[in-house]
């Protein structure tokens, strides 16, 4: 298993569960001094992120790009793929199809978690689960052409009514025959929605691809109250050997909150 850390580049986030702010620079130099292994990087958009340097700070730091965010098309730019507005779906698509040609670019997936959308106010869930299973199908396959999977992550209740749950969401993968979506499971949102977090995680293993790692309150796995033991077990049992990616709040400060998740990660998956 391969330790992450999140670095948020929009603004407009802030407030919410990353780790680094602002400064790719800072955060790649910050989170090599820290022993992770990978950085996850939320760009507003595509366009505001050079690959090329990123790719120089990949090189400078011995790190790898884990995963690359599309939340800002929704928080910053309000996208979604379930959008009555089929204008507003086709901007949604664009703008994750940057993504995924950008992270593509960086050895890394896209993941799709807040763009997903929700039903009502006359939407159907049953067609806007279509449309989420078509734009998937879509951008999976645009994925597919860099050799990357596209990560699909299921969100608690209180940011989606389309899909709460991972087992949930590995059903609707196979009936709609998404075998390049990978399921990306958040720990945080799994203590809210999920009756059995290791469970689950055996359950779903085949579709895991990449792993959100935050205690019960969002906080650094140490600080809150999220029982470890068993998911450690579950993790080892199922052979999971991808990325556990700190998409956690950075309290009491960013540096305390990264260097508390090496703390747990080393202690929970290090080596002996
Ligand atoms: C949002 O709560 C979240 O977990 C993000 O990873 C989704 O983009
Ligand atoms: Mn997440």
């Amino acid at each position: 298993m391969k330790a992450a850390v999140t670095v948020s580049l929009v603004p407009e986030a802030r407030g919410g569960p990353f780790v680094y702010w602002d400064d790719l620079d800072r955060a790649f130099a910050a989170a090599a001094k820290e022993g992770f292994d990978a950085v996850e990087i939320f760009p507003p958009d595509a366009a505001a992120v050079s690959p090329v340097r990123v790719r120089e700070l990949m090189d400078r730091h011995g790190l790898a790009v884990a995963a690359v965010g599309t939340g800002a098309g929704w928080v910053k730019h309000k996208l979604r793929l379930t959008d009555p507005d089929p204008e507003v779906r086709r901007k949604a698509r664009g703008f994750i199809a940057g993504i995924v040609d950008l992270a593509g670019q960086l050895g890394a997936p896209a993941i799709i978690g807040s763009m997903q959308g929700r039903f009502g106010d006359g939407l159907t869930k049953e067609q806007a689960l279509d449309w989420l299973a078509e734009e998937l199908a879509w951008l999976a396959d645009r994925a597919q052409s860099h050799g990357q999977p596209l990560l699909y992550e299921p969100l608690n209740r209180y940011e989606t009514n389309l899909i709460n749950r991972a087992g949930e969401a590995t059903e609707f993968l196979k009936s709609r025959g998404l075998t390049n979506v990978k399921l990306l499971c958040d720990l945080f949102h799994m203590n809210i929605e999920e009756a059995d977090i290791s469970a689950t995680l055996r359950a779903v293993a085949p579709h895991l691809g990449h792993i959100h790692f935050a205690d019960s309150n969002r906080q650094a796995v140490g600080r809150g109250h999220t029982d470890m033991v068993p998911l450690v077990v579950a993790l080892r049992e199922i052979g999971y050997t991808g990325y556990l990616s700190a998409e956690v709040f950075p309290l009491p400060d960013s540096a305390t909150a990264a260097s508390q998740t090496m703390v747990s990660f080393r202690q929970w998956f290090g080596a002996g």
